[in-house]
């Protein structure tokens, strides 16, 4: 199934624009909550337990690579035991596979084979910085998505992405370029720290699929970020949230209640 229709199946089944972030950090992990293993397997059976208890609460899944690399092979190991997990037993839950990826077309080839074939995500982030001839190698997974990041959540994240080309920031300049492509399967990446940013890019694209995060951990203001990023239909739009999920005391109740706080927003 594609990951289009994965995802409004799923946001509809748990009324849910909620993504959780698979980020584990090994010192994070032992922090007093009820989850008790100390074996080898210790982020895959972490990732177990908090897929087994948000898997009804949410729209998606996203492991930042990153996360896994830090911990060399090992850590590649438990990213593939969590993404077979997953696969296994609630196959109807897409995974972005958070990557960020950006190089040559000859590189981009290997980069998208590597994310769509053999981590077989059902979606991905990248840079477009290199512009669309980079790109094409990820949109080619026609059942896939990708997520080119416009305007990142981060405190500096003005420092270059909101340069001025004439009088226009260059992460609006790039989203006015990107508006022109035509590929079925693309989405967007927006910080939900940036509401204002995150409406711009919503007027310009009324009905393609934002991802966001920044929400929990980084502090963004969700009743903005929602009414900011929300599609007219109040779907078209996916909140990630990891620290404040996976690391709170009752990840279940933390994400029930983020859920639920998106929909209040969403409905208004
Ligand atoms: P928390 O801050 O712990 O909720 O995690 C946020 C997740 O979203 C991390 O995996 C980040 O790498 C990712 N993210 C951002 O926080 N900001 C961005 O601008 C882009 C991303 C992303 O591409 O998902």
């Amino acid at each position: 199934m594609d990951f289009l229709t994965k995802l409004e199946n799923l946001q509809q089944k748990n009324n849910s624009l909620l993504c959780v972030g698979l980020d584990p950090q090994v010192e994070q992990i032992h922090k007093g909550f009820s989850f008790t293993y100390e074996g080898e397997s210790l982020i895959f059976e972490f990732n177990k337990w908090i897929i087994d208890q948000t898997a009804d609460l949410v729209c998606a899944y996203k492991p930042n690579i990153a996360f896994y690399e830090a911990y060399a092979l090992e850590g590649l190991s438990q990213l593939k035991k969590t993404v077979l997990y997953l696969q296994n037993e609630y196959s109807r839950v897409p995974i972005i596979l958070d990557a960020k990826r950006a190089d040559i077309p000859n590189t981009a080839v290997m980069y998208a084979k590597n994310i769509f074939e053999y981590w077989a995500a059902d979606a991905t982030t990248v840079y477009p910085h290199l512009g669309m001839d980079s790109l094409e190698p990820f949109f080619a997974y026609k059942d896939k998505f990708t997520f080119p990041l416009i305007k990142t959540s981060n405190k500096d994240s003005n420092t270059f992405q909101n340069l001025k080309i004439g009088d226009t920031p260059y992460y609006l300049k790039m989203a006015q370029i990107i508006s022109k492509w035509k590929f079925a399967n693309l989405g967007l990446f927006v910080g939900a720290t940036y509401p204002e940013e995150l409406a711009q890019i919503r007027k310009i694209f009324p009905s393609t699929v934002i991802l966001s995060a920044g929400i929990g951990a980084q502090g963004a203001d969700i009743e903005k970020a929602v009414k900011a990023g929300i599609r007219s239909d109040k779907k078209g739009i996916i909140f990630n949230a990891s620290r404040s999920i996976i690391y709170s005391a009752d990840p279940a109740k933390s994400a029930k209640n983020l859920r639920n706080e998106i929909n209040k927003y969403r409905s208004v």
